[in-house]
Parts: structure tokens; sequence; C-alpha cells
């Protein structure tokens, strides 16, 4: 009866654990509420939507920390092998949405939402982005992140984190303006800090020889100043699986006891002062994509956190009862590019100072244990530290180098007898006026594999940049071509398709993404062609709404949306794509009742602050914008946009808004791409040139469903040894000439005639990146673009066709034959943690 019944409900004991891990719709909404009061300290009356961001994020955080603390004690165990993966960047992009999909309860929490009176898209939308990378190498370490963690296997990644990541971007007056980012502003519900995980890094200072107690000649160093780094971890979930590996971040402080010799010499100031230059170096993202700059604050940037994360790594290894000898069997370590490659140096220190190894087996665990992935073919990219610099702070570790140096030479001369410019080729120091440590030779010579991002990259290091590593250790190249994560690329931006896809093929695809195939006998269906469309349509219309949003601008959903969102560079040639705008431009104004397919072109991407040419570029953009957007000439058939402060949360909008994708580097300049993977998943066809992943993305697409254009690397390379002569073709082709002399003359910059002529002169007289010489074939292409979408059956088709073929650039593919040809990495099971009383 009614008595006993309530009697019996006060006497059930209160299950706490319901409210932090149950996932029913009232769970949770009872959960979010008790966030908003526990943690924010906020009820209904006073809450902001940041505030009820930060209780749902709790909410989810409480939900996925068994799978983490689950995960941390299957992995850290005798026989497991883990994947370190070493990066100065990490460019994640925002986690609520991400981990609602990868738990796979985004229903459940849109519906407590919901019935909160809130709005779920609204609380994702309050999230600001970690912005921890410059571009395609921070996002790559985030996909490669959550393919580890989507196929189980152990990983940790490891990397700085930085109070300010990359710069907020506003337009003024068309012009770029850098922002400092402030994303830790409001705190930040995904990290927890373990301060007790707390390592030390020792800089500068000098070295001194001794002999230890058992006759060795050994090398203490003497450090000028002490750091230390505090740990931040993040967890990264799998798939609707158990594992959630981590993310460690470190934070550099200075040492607890900073201020005692100070203190007591009466210098308060000047010790706060050291405690602030500690701090210093973990404080900001260095925004330079490509030229390498030989800041010092960089390279102790990157010494500490390599000396951080090579410390916890042997921590771990000797924790669970592993001996040094067989560091290789428990540890992979990748290098993401050379910006970590100090931690060869660093390893071979930890080893045979701290530990005592000897030298030789100190060099075969290193080269055991490491690996180094080359992501460009720039010369003026490839990181070099003046030997004066890099002596001054990291003195112990030069001459770990000159060792490291000496018997490698050593070797080289064994196998090329009298070869002395092979010598100096190979040479991990650079020789001449002023010498250099070159850090693409000591990740060389110091991993056992060697990896490029796209197959003609990889080629191309055979054959140029790393010819003579080659030549000496053919056996350490392969190819990893890059992939990008289907979850946040296709399912979180693009639920619509998703959900279509799903419905036609089932949800296979998510994880294995080569069963997109099975949309191929969709191509021709009306009805299946008809609904992709709407699709696309829909999140055009989405675009629409945020470009007037952002810009004021209106555009036509209906239009041909051609997007180019990139970092912004003159190899990249976001110009030239401004040559043929200016060229249809003209076309218009000479006649213009001339009908041509609508367009928008969209624009985004960032320019190094320091890099006077890449922004010129997004003034261009913003000029011909501003010439073309208000002539009543070509009104309804041109719009030009260009979109400020590209990230990671705004390519989630765009990519599935998207119907042809401009990949047009020159060829030989791109690694990879990885922006042309997402695109052409998401259904944009791709006009580019046969550079990077865009030659295999042609080949698994199909020639006819690739808008190519342009030379070849071959044709390149050719070109430029019989002498490259830009002037002949702005000589011989008229509409070229006219767009050049537009520019020259300030047609696109009213009352400042000379604004492009830093510009202009380039590319008349050297244009390095061969502008001129793939102009009309651009153009023609261009054309042949315009006539094609016409025909929106036949353009369906081949969108449908793009996206059912792109399997092969799912990060998941690029993991596995990371893990089976270079980390020798396999799945380790995770039980779900049971939530237990810490009294318990
Ligand atoms: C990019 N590199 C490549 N570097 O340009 C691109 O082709 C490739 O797809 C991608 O890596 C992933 O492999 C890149 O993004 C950087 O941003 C560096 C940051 C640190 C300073 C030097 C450039």
């Amino acid at each position: 009866d009614k008595k006993t019944a309530a009697a019996a409900a006060a006497a059930e004991p209160v299950q706490i654990e319901d409210d932090r891990t149950g996932l029913s719709v009232e769970t949770l909404k009872r959960a979010f509420a008790d966030n908003l009061f526990y943690i924010q300290g906020k009820n209904a009356d006073i809450a902001t939507l940041n505030d009820y961001y930060m209780a749902l994020a709790y909410t989810v955080r409480d939900r996925l920390l068994h799978r983490w603390l689950g995960t941390i004690k299957a992995q850290l165990k005798p026989k497991v092998k883990v994947v370190y993966y070493l990066s100065a960047e990490f460019l994640m992009g925002p986690h609520l949405g991400n981990n609602l999909i990868n738990l796979g309860i985004y229903d459940q929490v849109r519906q407590a939402i919901q019935e909160s009176g809130l709005n779920l898209d609204e609380l994702i939308a309050q999230e600001e982005e970690p912005g921890l990378g410059n571009g395609g190498l921070g996002r790559l370490a985030a996909c490669y992140l959550d393919s580890l963690a989507a196929l189980e296997i152990p990983a940790i990644g490891y990397g700085l984190r930085y109070e300010f990541g990359i710069f907020d971007q506003e337009i003024r007056d068309g012009w770029q303006v850098e922002i400092t980012d402030k994303w830790l502003r409001y705190g930040n519900p995904w990290e927890i800090a373990r301060p007790e995980a707390t390592v030390e890094v020792k800089l500068g200072g000098h070295t001194e020889a001794f002999v230890d107690g058992a006759g060795r000649y050994r090398v203490r160093w003497i450090p000028g100043r002490t750091i230390v780094g505090v740990p931040y971890d993040t967890p990264v979930l799998g798939f609707k699986n158990n594992t959630a590996n981590t993310l460690r971040l470190w934070k550099a402080e200075a040492p607890e006891s900073f201020d005692f010799q100070a203190f007591n010499l009466g210098d308060y100031y000047g010790a706060v002062n050291a405690k602030m230059y500690s701090e210093n170096i973990s404080k900001v993202l260095y925004p330079n994509d490509e030229p390498m700059q030989g800041r010092e604050l960089r390279l102790e940037q990157q010494f500490f956190f390599v000396s951080c994360s090579l410390q916890d790594i042997i921590r771990r290894h000797l924790y669970v009862g592993g001996k040094l000898e067989n560091l290789d069997k428990n540890a992979a370590i990748q290098l993401n590019d050379t910006h970590p490659s100090i931690g060869i140096a660093e390893l071979m220190r930890l080893l045979v100072d701290e530990h005592n190894v000897d030298w030789d087996t100190a060099w075969q665990i290193t080269q055991d244990t490491f690996a180094y992935t080359n992501h460009t073919l720039l010369p003026e990219a490839l990181e070099r530290w003046p030997l004066s610099l890099f002596g001054s702070l990291l003195p112990r570790h030069l001459e770990i180098i000159f060792e490291i140096n000496r018997r490698f030479l050593q070797e080289v001369s064994a196998k090329f007898p009298g070869d002395t410019g092979r010598l100096a080729r190979l040479s991990l120091i650079q020789e001449g006026p002023e010498k250099f440590v070159r850090m693409a030779h000591l990740a060389s010579a110091g991993s056992h594999a060697i990896n490029g991002v796209a197959a003609l990259h990889s080629e191309l290091l055979k054959r140029d940049v790393l010819r003579d590593f080659y030549e000496l250790s053919p056996e350490k190249f392969s190819n990893k071509t890059n992939g990008v994560t289907p979850r946040r690329w296709i399912m979180l931006s693009n639920p619509e398709l998703a959900f279509l896809i799903s419905e036609s093929i089932g949800d296979g695809w998510i994880k294995n993404l080569g069963e997109l195939r099975e949309l191929e006998r969709f191509a021709n269906d009306k009805e299946f062609q008809s609904r992709w469309r709407q699709i696309k349509l829909n999140n055009k219309t989405n675009l629409t709404e945020y470009i007037r949003k952002r810009t004021g601008l209106v555009v036509d959903p209906h239009s041909l949306f051609d997007i180019q969102v990139k970092r912004i560079h003159e190899y990249k040639r976001q110009h030239l794509n401004v040559l043929y705008i200016i060229t249809l431009y003209n076309r218009l104004k000479q006649n213009p009742e001339l009908e041509i397919t609508p367009r928008t072109f969209i624009f985004g991407g960032k320019a190094a602050p320091g890099y006077f040419m890449a922004k010129l570029i997004i003034k261009l953009i913003n000029s011909v914008a501003a010439v073309v957007n208000s002539d009543p000439d070509v009104r309804g058939r041109l719009k030009v946009v260009f979109l400020p402060d590209y990230n990671v949360t705004f390519g989630q909008r765009v990519y599935p808004a998207a119907e042809l994708s401009e990949q047009i580097s020159t060829a030989g300049k791109e690694a990879s791409g990885t922006g042309n993977m997402k695109f052409s998943m998401n259904g944009a066809l791709t006009i580019g040139t046969l550079d990077g992943a865009n030659v295999e993305i042609r080949e698994e697409a199909g020639e006819e469903n690739f808008f190519l254009f342009g030379l070849t690397t071959e044709e390149v390379y050719a070109l430029k040894a019989r002498g490259y002569n830009p002037w002949d073709y702005y000589n011989g082709n008229p509409a070229l000439r006219q767009v050049i002399d537009q520019l020259a003359s300030g047609v696109f910059s009213p009352g400042e005639a000379h604004l492009f002529e830093p510009l202009v002169d380039h590319l008349i007289h050297r244009d390095e990146y061969l502008l001129l010489a793939d102009y009309q074939s651009y153009v023609e292409c261009q054309d042949r673009v315009g006539e094609a979408y016409r025909d929106q059956e036949h353009w369906t088709r081949m969108s449908i066709l793009n996206s059912a073929r792109m399997g092969k650039f799912s990060s998941d593919r690029a993991i596995r034959e990371y893990c089976e040809d270079i980390w020798g990495a396999v799945a380790v099971d995770v039980a779900l943690e049971e939530y237990v009383q810490a009294t318990a």
C-alpha cells in the first residue's frame, strides 16, 4: 500500500552514481541542474549561456571519467605498447559535441537540454575552441588521437598548454588584425591538472666532465636555470567504446623554491620577475606557418615539452617494471615534424647521463623508439638552429649531437668511402660562416622510420629533401597518406548527410569508412539525388545565414559555392583564385548580358603576422570583393566573401556547404593537404593540381569526377630548369595581361594605385609559384566547372561518387598503417571501471 511504498522509498539509499553516470534523460536533466548550482554557483535566475554550457560540459565529463580511469588502468601494464605522439600543436576543435557523439548520447542530451528549456546547439556554440595549432599539422595530430582511441590503441598525445593559442583574426578596412586568443578566460572544463606529476626541466649553464665511482668517464650538466612542467590532461574518447586516451599538455611554471635564494638576498621583485620569466615558455603559440624563425623562446618551448614528456615516458616505463633496454618494446615515440626532434638528444642524455646506460645501447634504444613524420618540402621551412643559440640554451645536447654526428659520419664514410660531398650534405651540422644544427637530419638519423604524408610527397622526400638519407637507409622510408576523422568531419559537421548515408547503407561507415562505396549504387537514383541535393542546399543556407551575421553580406544559396579555406600562403595560391575572379568580372563588364553560372567565392584563412605578402593577399581578396559585390553589372552572378577567423568550428560549417573545393597549390609544394579530404567526403568536387593528396583523391574519385589543371611536378621542375619567364605569359595572354594591368593601376584599390604593386612585381618578375604559367589552364578548367554545374543531375552524381570513394582518407586507415608498419602497437581492451566512492 501507499504507506509502506513511501517508507520503502525513504529507506532506499541515495544512489549518487546515478547522477554522475546515468544516461537517461531524467538523470541527465538532474545532473545538469545540479552542476549549474554546485559548480557554476548559479540558478536559472542569473545563469548566463556560458554557465549552462559549463554545467553541461561537467555533466558530460562525469560520464567519461570511468572510461578514462579504466583506460589508464588497462594501459599501465608491463606488456602494453603505448604510442606517444609528440607534437608542438594539437588543434582539437570544440570538445562538447564530439564527446556527445563518441559517448553515443547526443539524442538523450538534446532532449534533456530541451526539456530544461534550452537549446543544445546554442550551448555547443558557446564553447571557445582550444586553438593550439596553426593549421594542417596540428589538426592532423587531433584526428590521429581520435582514431587511436577509436581503434583502442594505447596512446598519449604530448604537447604544450599554450595560454594563448592561435590569434583571433579580425578584418579592418580589408586588412588582417590579430587579437590575442584568451581561450582560458572562463576556465576549461575538459582538462584536469595533475600537479603531482610535475617534472623539472633544466636550461642553460655549462657541463663538467668527471670520473664516476666505477671509473667511467661521465658528464654532468650544471644548468643555469630550472623550470617545472605541470601536466594538464584532457580525455580523448574512442567512438562508442570504452577507451579514453589522454592528451597531456605541459604548462611551464617556476620551481616551488624559486624565491628562496633571492628572497634571502632581499631581491623579492627580482625573484618574482624570474617566476614570470619561467611561465613565459608556455605563454603563446608561434603563429608562423612556413618559413622557420630562429627564436630562442621557440627552442625553449620545444625542449621544455619534449623533456617533460620523455621523463614522463621513462617514469611510466619504470613504474610497470620495464627495463630501459626494452623501452622500445613498451613505447613508440612519433615526432610530428622536427619540432620535437630535440627529443633524440634528450633521450640520449637521459639514458647516458642520468641512467648510466652505455652509448651504443642508448643509441640503439633511441633509434628503435623514435620515428619521424615530415610535413613539408619547402626548403625554407626546414628547422635549423644557429649553433651559438643552441649551445647556450642546451650545452649538453650540443655535445651529444656532436658525438652522434661523429659516429654517424663514420658510418657514412664506411659506406661511401671518400665521398666528402656526401658527408657535408648528410652532416647534422651545416657548416659555413654561421653554423646550424639541422633538425631534420637529427630526426632522420635518430629514427628507425621516416615517412611523408602523401604518396607524391614521400617520393619527393626520397628524391630531393632527404635524398642522401634515402640512399643511406632506404629501409627507413615509407609513405603514410594523411587521413581525417569521419566522426568530426561527417557525423558532427554534417548530421543530415550522416543520417541519409546511414539510412541507405547502415552505420558501419562511421568505423569503417570504406563502406561508403555502397553509396555508388545510389549515384543515379533520382530520389536519392534529390535528397542529397536538398541536404547540400540546407547546409548552404545555414552558411548563408552565418555569412550574413558575420559580414553583413547577402549571398544566394542557389549559386555555386566555390570555397578556398586554409592558411594564406603564396604556394597555396589564393591569388590565382583571385585572378580568375577578376577574369570573370572583366567578361561581365565587357558583356553585361553574359550568361554565366552564378557563383559565390568564399575564402577563409589566417596569415602569419609577419608574412607581408600573405597579408596583402587578404587585402586583395577584400578589395576585389568590395568592387565586385557593389557593381550592379554583375548582380546575381558573382559574389566574393572573405570570412574572418577561420578555425575548426568554422570549418565544421564550411565543408558541408561546399560544392567546389579549391586545392590549387603549385605542384610539388603541398605535402598532402587534409582540407581537400574533408571537402570531398562531404560531397564537394575538387578543382586541383596534381599536388599532395590531390593525386590520390583523384585516383579514388575517378578522373572524370575531378577538375584537373596545371603543370605537374615534373613540368614545374623542367620549366624552372630551362628558365621560367613570367613575362612571356603576360605578353602572350590578353586576358591575363588585362587582369595584371588592372591590379597594377589601382582598379581594385581606388585612391591607392600602388597598393598591390609588390604582388604584381613579384608575379611578373619572379613568380616563384608559377601562377602565370598555370593561369590559362586554371581559367579553362574553371569554365568547365561552370558548365558542368548547369547539369545538376550529373553534378549530383559526381558529388555522390566523390563521397562514396573517400574511404581511403579516414584517419582510421592512416593510424592502422602507422600501427602495423611503424609502431607495432595493438588494441588493448578496456573494462568499464565501476564508480567507486573515494572512501570505499
Ligand atoms: C601541413 N603543415 C602541410 N605546418 O602543409 C600540409 O600539406 C599537410 O597536409 C599537413 O601539414 C599535415 O600533414 C603544417 O600545417 C605547420 O602548420 C607548421 C607549424 C609550426 C611551424 C611550421 C609550420
